[in-house]
This record gives C-alpha cells, sequence and structure tokens, in this order.
C-alpha cells in the first residue's frame, strides 16, 4: 500500500515504525508536525515541553532508561538544546536517542538561516539527510539502527522544503516490536555522570566512535554512486539531489544520506572518474570545505550562493552562468509568475492589537520577543524596537534600562515564549535590581506555530487535563509586587496601568490576557459606521486591522472578516464606530 505524505508526516510514520516509543519537542516551523502525527499513532508518548533544551532532556532520559527516544525542534531550537546535546555525544545512549531537527534555508518563518549540519560535526555525532518521503521514513528507522549500533545520539536533518513537500511513501505492516516489559535500570556511573573525571574518560570513545562512523558511511546503502559521464561528478544529498540530478542528468553522482561524517573513500572514488567534482549544497559550504581538505579541486560556493533556498531552475541557472551546463538549457525554463505581495498582519480581532496600539500612542520603547505579536513591528502598529531570539526581550529591557536608566521602555513577550525562556530572565531583573516592565501577552495557547498547548493552557498534546501554570502567580511568588491582570479589550484600564507601570520604579509584570480569535468560536456583532459622526480621524484606520477601509463614501467595515472584538469602537473619538446588537447584521 502507497500514500502520499509530507516529509514530517513520514518521519512520524518512520519514528512509529522504528519503535520510537517516547517524542519530545516545542514547536517551530517547519518541524512541528512532526510531533502532531507522531502524537496520533497508538502507544506512544508524545509531550510538548516548554523548550527544546526540555525537550531532548526528556527523550535522553527516556534513551537513558534503555528507550528508543526522540526530540524534535526547528534549526533555532537545537540551539536552545545544544547544551544536552554535546554531553549525550559523550555519555552516549543507553537506548536510542534520534533528533530530529529542521532547517529553514530561505527563512520562511525564521529569526536567522543557520546551517545545522554544523551540530553534527561540532558535537561529533552522526547527520542522516533523506531527500524525499519515502526515505524520511525509512531514514529515522535507520537513525535507530545507527544510534543502537554505535551508541550515539543521531541528528536526522530536514529542510522546510523536504518538511513540507509531498510524495508517495510504501506503507509497512508492522512496526518494530520493542521490549514494553519494564527492565532494571542499568546503574553505569562513569558512563552517564559526566563529571571532569569520567568525562575525560569519555572523550576517545567519542573521537574513536567518529572514526568507526566514517568507516560505516563508506558502506551504508544511502551513500552511494550512480554512474554517469566522466566530465562532471556532483555531490549533493536533501532536496538539492532532485534539482541537481535534473540539472546534471548526464553527471555521475555520489548521492549522500549521511552528511555526517562523510564517506572518504567514495567521495575519492568519484574525483577519480570525473575532471570536475561540483558540490551542490543549500547555505554554507559543508561538504565543499572537507572535500577539499581531502586534497580535491572542488567547485561549490564560486558557482551556487550561501544564502537562500535553492530551486531545480536557479541551480540550472547558477551552473550555466558558471560554464558546467550549456547556455541553452538555462533559457528553456520558465519561471512561474510572481504572486502579489501580502504583507502579514496580525488577524482582525487579535487580542495583541491593543497592546501595540496602546504602546504606540505612549511612545515606547518595546523590546520584542518572537511569536504573532512579533507584527507589532509593522506599519501601522510600527512599535516594536528590537527582536533577537525567544526569550530575549526580558534580558534586553534589563540591560537597556541599566543604560538609559529607564526611559519609557517595556518587554512584550507571549506566553508559550515566556514558558520557553522568559522566567530565567525575570528571575535576573529581580535578583538583579531590574526596575522594567514586562508586558506577556496572554493568549493562552502557542498561536504562531498552531495552538500547540503550553504550560499555561491546562491540556497535554495527548489532550489530557493537567493544572495550568498562573502567569501572575508566576511572577508574584518570585518576588514582583507590582503585578497586574489585564483586558486588553478595556482599553483605558490597559492605557492607565502601562502608563502606571512604566512610571514606578520596580519590576513589574502585566499579564494581558485573553484568549486567541481563532480560539474563540462565536462570531460577535460586527460594528457599524456611522458616516454622519464619522470625521474621517483615521484612528481606526491606526489599527491595522484587515477589514477596516477607507472608500469614497468614508470608513467601511468588512462584515465578512470582522471579528466584532469591538476594538475599533474605542479608538473612534467621535463615537462613530458602534458596536450593534443584532448578531451578523449588515454593514454599510
Ligand atoms: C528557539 C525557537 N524555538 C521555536 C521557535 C518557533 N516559534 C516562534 S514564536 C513561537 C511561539 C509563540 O507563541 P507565543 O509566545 O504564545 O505567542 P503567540 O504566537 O501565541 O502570540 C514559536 C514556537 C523559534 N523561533 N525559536
Amino acid at each position: 500500500m502507497k500514500k502520499i505524505m509530507s516529509g514530517n508526516e513520514a518521519l512520524a510514520y518512520g519514528a512509529y515504525l522504528a519503535g520510537i516509543k517516547v517524542g519530545a519537542g516545542y514547536p517551530g516551523t517547519p518541524s512541528t508536525e512532526v510531533l502532531e502525527n507522531f502524537a496520533l499513532y497508538p502507544g506512544v508518548y508524545a509531550e510538548w515541553s516548554p523548550n527544546e533544551k526540555v525537550a531532548l532532556e526528556v527523550a535522553i532520559g527516556a534513551a537513558y532508561a534503555g528507550g528508543r527516544a526522540m526530540a524534535t525542534m526547528k534549526h533555532v531550537g537545537l540551539n536552545v538544546a545544544a547544551d544536552p546535546l554535546f554531553t549525550v555525544s559523550y555519555t552516549g545512549t543507553e537506548g536510542a536517542l534520534v533528533i530530529i531537527n529542521a532547517d529553514d534555508p530561505g527563512q520562511h518563518s525564521s529569526q536567522n538561516e543557520q546551517d545545522n549540519r554544523h551540530y553534527a560535526r561540532a558535537a561529533k555525532v552522526a547527520m542522516l539527510e533523506p531527500s524525499d518521503s519515502e526515505e524520511a521514513k525509512h531514514f529515522v528507522e535507520l537513525a535507530v539502527e545507527i544510534s543502537q549500533m554505535f551508541d550515539t545520539p543521531v541528528i536526522l536533518r530536514t529542510t522546510t522544503r523536504l518538511s513540507h513537500s509531498k510524495c508517495i511513501v510504501t506503507l509497512e505492516e508492522e512496526p518494530v516490536k520493542v521490549e514494553t516489559e519494564p527492565v532494571a535500570y542499568v546503574r553505569n556511573p562513569a558512563k552517564y555522570n559526566m563529571v571532569p573525571a569520567y568525562s575525560r574518560h569519555r572523550h576517545p570513545v567519542v573521537e574513536e566512535r567518529i572514526k568507526r562512523l566514517s568507516e560505516y558511511a563508506d558502506t551504508t546503502p544511502i551513500n552511494y554512486i550512480e554512474p554517469g559521464g566522466s566530465e562532471i561528478g556532483v555531490i549533493a544529498s536533501g532536496v538539492n539531489y532532485h534539482y541537481a540530478r535534473e540539472v546534471f542528468p548526464d553527471a555521475t553522482f555520489l548521492k549522500l544520506g549521511m552528511v555526517y561524517p562523510l564517506p572518504e573513500r567514495l567521495i575519492r572514488d568519484l574525483a577519480s572518474r570525473v575532471k570536475q567534482v561540483v558540490v551542490v549544497e543549500e547555505l554554507d559550504p559543508f561538504i565543499e570545505e572537507q572535500v577539499r581538505m581531502l586534497g580535491i579541486q572542488v567547485k561549490g560556493k564560486d558557482v551556487f550562493p550561501m544564502i537562500g533556498e535553492f530551486s531545480q531552475s536557479n541551480v540550472r541557472k547558477w551552473a550555466a552562468a558558471a560554464g558546467l551546463i550549456p547556455d541553452e538549457s538555462a533559457v528553456t525554463v520558465t519561471q512561474p509568475p510572481q504572486l502579489p505581495v501580502r504583507p502579514p498582519l496580525l488577524c482582525p480581532g487579535c487580542a495583541h492589537r491593543p497592546i501595540f496600539y496602546a504602546l504606540q500612542r505612549l511612545r515606547v520603547a518595546v523590546f520584542g520577543d518572537i511569536g504573532c505579536y512579533s507584527l507589532g513591528v509593522v506599519p501601522p502598529l510600527d512599535s516594536m524596537h528590537t527582536l533577537v531570539c525567544m526569550g530575549a526581550s526580558i534580558g534586553n529591557v534589563h540591560g537597556a534600562d541599566k543604560v538609559k536608566l529607564r526611559d519609557r521602555t517595556v518587554a512584550v513577550i507571549g506566553d508559550s515564549t515566556f514558558f520557553h525562556s522568559g522566567i530565567t530572565p525575570l528571575i535576573n531583573l529581580i535578583s538583579n535590581d531590574g526596575n522594567s516592565t514586562i508586558i506577556v501577552v496572554d493568549n493562552r495557547i502557542t498561536a504562531m506555530t498552531g495552538h500547540q498547548p503550553h504550560p499555561g493552557t491546562g491540556r497535554t498534546l495527548m489532550g489530557k487535563e493537567v493544572p495550568n501554570v498562573s502567569i501572575d502567580a508566576l511572577a508574584r511568588a518570585i518576588g514582583i509586587k507590582k503585578v497586574d491582570v489585564v483586558n486588553p479589550y478595556d482599553f483605558r484600564t490597559l492605557m492607565d496601568t502601562i502608563k502606571e507601570h512604566i512610571k514606578s520604579n520596580e519590576p513589574s509584570v502585566i499579564v494581558s490576557q485573553y484568549p486567541c480569535v481563532l480560539h474563540i468560536r462565536e462570531k460577535k456583532p460586527v460594528p457599524l459606521t456611522d458616516r454622519d459622526a464619522c470625521n474621517e480621524c483615521g484612528n481606526c484606520l491606526r489599527i491595522g486591522c484587515s477589514p477596516i477601509s477607507k472608500a469614497d463614501g468614508g470608513i467601511v467595515i468588512d462584515s465578512g472578516l470582522c471579528s466584532g472584538c469591538g476594538f475599533c469602537a474605542s479608538v473612534c473619538n467621535q463615537g462613530a464606530i458602534k458596536v450593534q446588537t443584532v448578531e451578523g447584521g449588515g454593514q454599510n
């Protein structure tokens, strides 16, 4: 039987087939659907942890206890999880440990474009990279096998294109049967306690393991030579293999399924068969530099750029420009028409809108963070000054306040982001004599990545009701005295609260609490504009809500798009926007 699956669906299926029993992750595009799909299989345990470090630690614990486990995350998530990664490389894994990590060339939805293949090299662990959904399924199974065979964590790298493209996957009869009977926990202090006296002895083990993995790379069937012409020999992996295959139909190929460590003998074999070796790889010259270190002349980043995502037509264009293929072939490609640009906006009825409107009016410097509320940076709300990485806003505002002695500044952070990495900097704020104001925009869900639960939601990924962690109670518990919870749609109170907090000379927290509009099922009455009362001052347009526009006859609210939050009515000084009482009624 066959089924069309995205790369992420296939990874989840492969994990199930491979007998992975525990999956932990933190959402992040393009990796999110791996864990969401894995959670649907019978007999597995899956959780959204508060951040990637915790997720990896949960998976490590499951592996230490003899289980097969995986952690899932986007590329920047591995920065957060890097600490346990580097040490689990030393300890090895009693059971099996697979880290599914999704890179984002082209930055479709990320704050940077880092190339996480470097992590495999730096942490000295194996890295596999599938090039389609069928391989994605198979490579998770292989990753489990390698993890057990070499006592190592294995990183499985995908990219956005692989994670989100769909192709045919063969369905298997039965998942691997793994021992489910409880077994005694094996205590091995010298292997699992990385105090210096023990970890010193583990470093040589890691170096010896990477040598054995190198030899394995030369024999594994997922690295192979496809014989072809003697002019060009292409080395490629992942989706780039498919682009290159179309652009260089007659070349000899070295297709890599394992991108770290590299297969030295196969690379030399390829080089001996052709006049010119070409590496087609997105982002950094990761393979290219290692091939060059073998003393082999290679073309790579002198032809293909280090920035952005590749496509078949781009690879063709660059190869033709470098004279690697005849020019005619480049001209035959028809480019798809460009789609009109649609700038991202907060949803109609999003409760983050009043916050940014208020901060803009108060001319406050906003140290921002990552989530839907990052859209506070774009006009007309246009009020966020900085965005670095998840959880950075609180440390940033504290540092800035130490320089500027607190000149109308706040940090704005989402609830999921707060649980991810906002708690430690808040503790830092109170324990290092900080006096900044932190606004937590709490919509009770991880909205940006598709409504995953977090510690404040009160529900697990597997649908179980659990206690929810209260952000205001947590802030009070660490010693912050000035804590207020506000409804952002009570705009007057919101403004007054923000003013009072900025004026105060103490660390303070405002929790702006209102559920994500996409979670509110019932549609509220759409406001009507009274054209006689409207003086076209433009206040309602400045809130950046897409249903509101200016037409010939005045201001118009599109009833099909409007959620009925009524925020526009509260910013209208003329009282010209009125929330009507009849549900879903007509429109002007
Ligand atoms: C280290 C890291 N992990 C994951 C992500 C992906 N990501 C960006 S924002 C976000 C969560 C946003 O949720 P929340 O803070 O609740 O704000 P909301 O979108 O609900 O407004 C996630 C998971 C990321 N950018 N960086």
